[in-house]
């Protein structure tokens, strides 16, 4: 049997295509995906904040359609950005993941780049985003995410 790229991610479970803006790679892979939504997150010492919004205000997303999260680091060190719930400060991660095979995404300071996922309704519910480089969870850079 034969999957197109989007029908083997949603075979998956969740995750999609990440990307970096601007490179050959985003317009690859944004040919082939049609965006229902896209959301804009910036990224900076030490919060994260959806445009439009506060910063550390709830991200709602849609369940059951293609979401973009535009994330741009607008701070002066790196940051990174994990999607799940049971924030684990040893490992530095969540316990429970939301969109595994999706892990974490690192963005140097002032880098671009996107994800794109589809969730499902097995989803919806309170999650959260974090970042866990040394410290900065702890100092507030976290955000709850909505699947609704
Ligand atoms: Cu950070």
């Amino acid at each position: 049997m034969r999957f197109t790229r989007r029908q083997l991610f949603k075979a998956a479970g969740a995750t999609a295509l990440t990307g970096i803006i601007g490179s050959q790679l985003s317009h690859r892979a944004s040919a082939h995906v049609d965006i229902d939504e896209e959301i804009v997150i910036t990224t900076g010492e030490m919060f994260f904040q959806q445009e439009g919004k506060a910063q550390g205000e709830a991200i709602r997303v849609p369940a059951n359609k293609v979401v973009r999260l535009v994330f741009k680091n607008g701070g002066t060190v790196l940051h990174d950005v994990h999607l799940g719930k049971d924030a684990d400060l040893a490992g530095r991660k969540y316990n429970t993941n939301l969109a595994a095979p999706f892990d974490m995404m690192e963005l140097p300071a002032g880098g671009e780049a996107w994800l794109t996922f589809t969730f499902e309704d097995a989803q919806k519910g309170e999650w959260e985003m974090g970042c866990f480089q040394l410290a900065h969870y702890e100092s507030g850079m976290k955000a709850p995410f909505i699947i609704e």
